[in-house]
């Protein structure tokens, strides 16, 4: 019989082994395999029906052939994936991403990260994500379409308003989910609420475009009541310069916070005196509408663009990481500290390399792990699921503040599972709050 080795060191063993080339999917287990081990070990429950092994074996992958013309004529081949990664509280539910990087290791790390993450939120969602290594850049609008069009003919099958709910993330906005959303309608020939991050005319929510930057910030000022101190007046730095930086930035405006930096991956710039609201106005046409570059922004406002560099080197008190992972390394980490830096609020994904995260920890900073902080994107996702079913279209007010409950109530389940003696580990707190309520349920389940 096989002998069951049950120490963590043996469990990341295997996980290499059984997925190889996939150092992204390895990390993000890591970092949740170390934290959660000891309260498995005190739970025999959970080792005992081996709840962490079919937690990281996701239910299915669907990896589709994606065929499509460009305006001269020419045919182009794109992956297509969708990860069921574990649906036991609630049909699948995340994004998809477009981007030339996307594997089959950084999609299983985003839907594994989501099943936690939609656990959090309290709403009934499983985890799963999807996406194409497609590049959006530089493709006019018809080509998105035909893209998108030729996607969802094959998605289509694999989901549906009880089954899995795709949304929005890098490289897929409000353009794109138009486009897949009409094609997913046309095929399956009804009105479902079968993606968010809809427009408002064809079942979206409000705050839903807002929601992931909002909620970090949101997630932010709960952090930082802990210390009794809040955003007013804080030097904050930010990464990206799409959906999740945007509403970040404004938020952080709103509460007079003052913003000085922004980025793309061709770099970042340094704006010393703080984001204006008509910088920010300008950064949003220019990244929504006309699909430019940062840089043009700081020439435009004659700003410092740091050609090739990001933000970490900025003084801050506060650091919004909103691109991608791996974005804030250990080094970054390091000159984020000897800078004074005290919050981090992930808005992206991952975007701390492990190396980075036990720094922050060290230093006992107030950290914010994506899967928490950033959590406010899908649960509006989820409040727009909900509306959809109810056929009603809930006010820009009440979303907002269901949004704030949320980003309350999920900070609060990271200080009860994380709470030390002299400072909150967030990391851990987020990581056993999510997976006790999925373990609870493949433990009712049986089996399977
Ligand atoms: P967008 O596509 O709107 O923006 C992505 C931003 O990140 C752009 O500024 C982009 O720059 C930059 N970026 C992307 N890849 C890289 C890279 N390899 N290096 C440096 N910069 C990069 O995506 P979102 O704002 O929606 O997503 C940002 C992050 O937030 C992702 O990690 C996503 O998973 C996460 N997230 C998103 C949610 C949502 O609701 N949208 C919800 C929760 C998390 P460039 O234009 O040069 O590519
Ligand atoms: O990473 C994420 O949480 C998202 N990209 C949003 C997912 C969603 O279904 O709204």
């Amino acid at each position: 019989m096989e002998q069951v080795n049950n120490s963590l060191a043996s469990f990341i063993e295997n996980l290499k082994r059984r997925n190889p080339g996939e150092p992204e999917f390895h990390q993000a287990v890591t970092e949740v395999a170390e934290k959660i081990w000891p309260f498995i070990e005190a739970h025999p429950k959970y080792q005992e029906n081996r709840i962490f092994e079919r937690l990281t074996e996701p239910d299915r992958v669907v990896l589709f052939r994606v065929t499509w013309t460009d305006d001269s004529g020419q045919v182009h081949v794109n992956k297509g994936y969708r990860i069921q990664f574990n649906g036991v509280i609630g049909p699948y539910k995340g994004g998809l991403r477009f981007h030339p990087s996307v594997n089959l290791g950084v999609l299983k790390f985003l839907a594994f990260e989501q099943i936690l993450k939609n656990s959090l939120t309290t709403l009934p969602m499983g985890g799963g994500k999807g996406g194409s290594d497609f590049d959006p850049k530089g493709k006019s609008d018809s080509e998105v379409m035909r893209f998108c069009q030729s996607f969802m003919t094959e998605l289509h099958r694999h989901i549906g308003p009880d089954v899995d709910v795709p949304a929005g993330d890098i490289g897929v906005g409000g353009r794109e989910v138009g486009y897949l959303f009409g094609q997913y309608r046309r095929l399956a020939n009804e009105f479902t609420g079968t993606m968010t991050g809809k427009g408002l005319e064809y079942g979206g929510s409000l705050i839903r475009p807002e929601a992931t930057g909002y909620g970090t910030v949101y997630f932010a000022q709960n952090m930082l009541a802990t210390r009794n101190q809040d955003l007013k007046g804080k030097v904050c730095t930010v990464s990206g310069s799409g959906n999740v930086a945007q509403y970040t930035a404004e938020k952080l405006i709103e509460l007079g916070a003052s913003v000085v930096s922004l980025s793309d991956s061709s770099g970042s710039v340094h704006m010393p005196d703080g984001l204006t609201t008509e910088q920010l106005e300008y950064v949003m046409d220019l990244k929504n509408v006309r699909r430019g570059r940062i840089r043009e922004f700081a020439d435009a406002f004659g700003l410092e663009f740091r050609a090739g560099k990001r933000p970490w080197d900025i003084k801050c008190d506060c650091a919004f990481p909103s691109a991608t992972q791996n974005e804030l390394e250990e080094e970054d980490a390091r000159a984020l500290l000897a800078n004074g830096c005290f919050v981090v609020a992930e808005g992206a994904n991952m975007p701390t390399t492990l190396a980075g995260t036990k720094l922050f920890e060290e230093a006992k900073i107030l950290f914010g792990p994506g899967k928490a902080a950033n959590a406010g994107g899908v649960a509006i996702s989820g409040i727009e699921m909900t509306q959809n079913s109810m056929r009603l279209q809930w006010t820009r007010e009440e979303v907002d503040n269901k949004l704030k409950e949320i980003m309350k109530n999920i900070h609060g389940k990271c200080v009860k599972y994380g709470q030390k003696d002299d400072y909150i580990d967030y990391v851990k707190g987020a990581n056993v709050a999510g997976f006790v309520k999925v373990a609870d349920a493949m433990l009712a389940f049986g089996v399977v």
